[in-house]
């Protein structure tokens, strides 16, 4: 081999390894790009432990800020509603809360729940139960027997207000809607069906009150507007069966509630009351079950609901009541009646005609909005 040769090699050799560290240094850092891990987006980069803490906490004061207006636009919203019977308590109100205790201030909450239409029977054992603790406290101004006056009002308002939407596995939760004539049934069916489909339940309205003319077609109307579903019969057909089948058809399309129609329907006519114990059999069956009888009664009518609250519990076992119209009536006070005397549960109040005018009963709102302060 030749010394030039030898030389170029030589030098080749040199450069090569001149430029091992080079090469070494630039593959681990294309190495280590390739392999640096994607860290997960991280939202709060930049902002420090404490910066974190504040933000929880003032999210946490922001959430029971919220809840706060809600409550408070709660009452509100009631106290507008049912100013009615607000309006008409009010200066009795302001004058007992003025008064010192003596004889006349119990006159005074008499008069005040029997036009509020508590009933003579309710308000009576109210008041002497009142007395005894206002008596045993020693309580001695006006302001204050308000108060307890409001507590014990609470404390007559305990019923269970649950609403039951869910059924065993397999069967299909069913609501019956019963009551008088033009009480709000079918108005508060489209209501209760807006709210529902709302939360994304599956909602299917079944036309049991196939005798008044126009009645289906009502309730096809709601269910078009709370985006429910429809099952209905003939002009005439028997109640029983268009429940059942709108309780198979439900079961068949995987529907979450059925809420009922049924046609009004006056309290003391027995045969008609045998009708809806049959209606309330049947859609008792396989693949439904009935989880509320709701009785609806119409605020408006004030003591006269209670007897039909009476003979409707007597006949179809109800769960629960609605009060409508609550907006245009005086007489709000029937709530403590049906809860005392009946011992049914006010589990939903109508405050006016549209889809979203119904709200649960709220006693504690309910009793602030009629008896608290200005
Ligand atoms: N202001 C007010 N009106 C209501 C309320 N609920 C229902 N109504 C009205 O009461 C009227 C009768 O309502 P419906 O729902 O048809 O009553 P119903 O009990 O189904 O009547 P029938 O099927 O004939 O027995 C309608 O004009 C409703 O708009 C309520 O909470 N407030
Ligand atoms: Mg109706």
């Amino acid at each position: 081999m030749n010394t030039p040769l030898l030389i170029v090699i030589f030098v080749l050799l040199m450069f090569a390894l001149a430029l091992l560290p080079w090469a070494h240094r630039s593959w681990s850092e294309r190495e280590g790009r390739v392999g640096l891990k994607q860290s997960p987006p991280n939202h709060d980069e930049g902002l420090s432990r404490p910066d974190l803490e504040k933000l929880e906490s003032s999210d946490d004061s922001l959430h029971s800020e919220v809840q706060d207006q809600q409550s408070a636009s709660g009452t509100e919203l009631l106290r507008t509603r049912i100013s009615k019977a607000r309006d008409l308590v009010s200066n009795r109100l302001k004058d007992i809360r003025g008064d010192s205790v003596d004889l006349q201030i119990w006159e005074k909450i008499e008069e005040l729940l029997i036009l509020a239409d508590v009933g003579v029977h309710t308000t009576m054992e109210i008041v002497t139960r009142l007395r005894t603790t206002v008596e045993e406290q020693g309580v001695s101004e006006g302001t204050m027997v308000l108060d307890q006056l409001k507590s014990q009002m609470l404390s007559e308002l305990s019923g269970n207000r649950a609403l039951r939407t869910v059924a065993p596995k397999g069967r299909v939760p069913i609501w019956l809607f019963v009551g008088v004539n033009g009480v709000g049934k079918t108005t508060s069916i489209g209501k209760v069906s807006r709210r529902y489909t709302d939360e994304g339940l599956k909602v299917l309205l079944a036309a049991g009150d196939t005798f008044r003319a126009a009645a289906a077609e009502q309730l096809e109307q709601w269910a078009a507007a709370s985006d429910a579903e429809l099952v209905r019969g003939s002009e005439g057909a028997d109640p029983s069966s268009v429940i059942y089948d709108a309780s198979e058809a439900a079961s068949a399309r995987e529907v979450d509630l059925v809420l009922a129609d049924t046609a009004g329907r006056l309290h003391n006519k027995v045969n008609l009351m045998e009708e809806l114990a049959k209606v309330r059999r049947v859609a008792d069956r396989e693949p439904g079950e009935v989880c509320e009888v709701l009785l609806v009664i119409d605020a408006t009518t004030g003591q006269n609901g209670l007897s039909q609250a009476r003979e409707f519990a007597d006949a179809v076992n109800v769960t629960g009541v609605v009060l409508t119209k609550l907006d245009g009536s005086a007489k709000g006070g029937i709530v403590f009646a049906i809860e005392k005397e009946l011992g049914l549960p006010v589990k939903l109040v109508g405050l006016g005609e549209g889809d979203r005018d119904l709200v649960d009963f709220d006693p504690d709102l309910f009793v602030e909005a009629l008896f608290g302060n200005e």
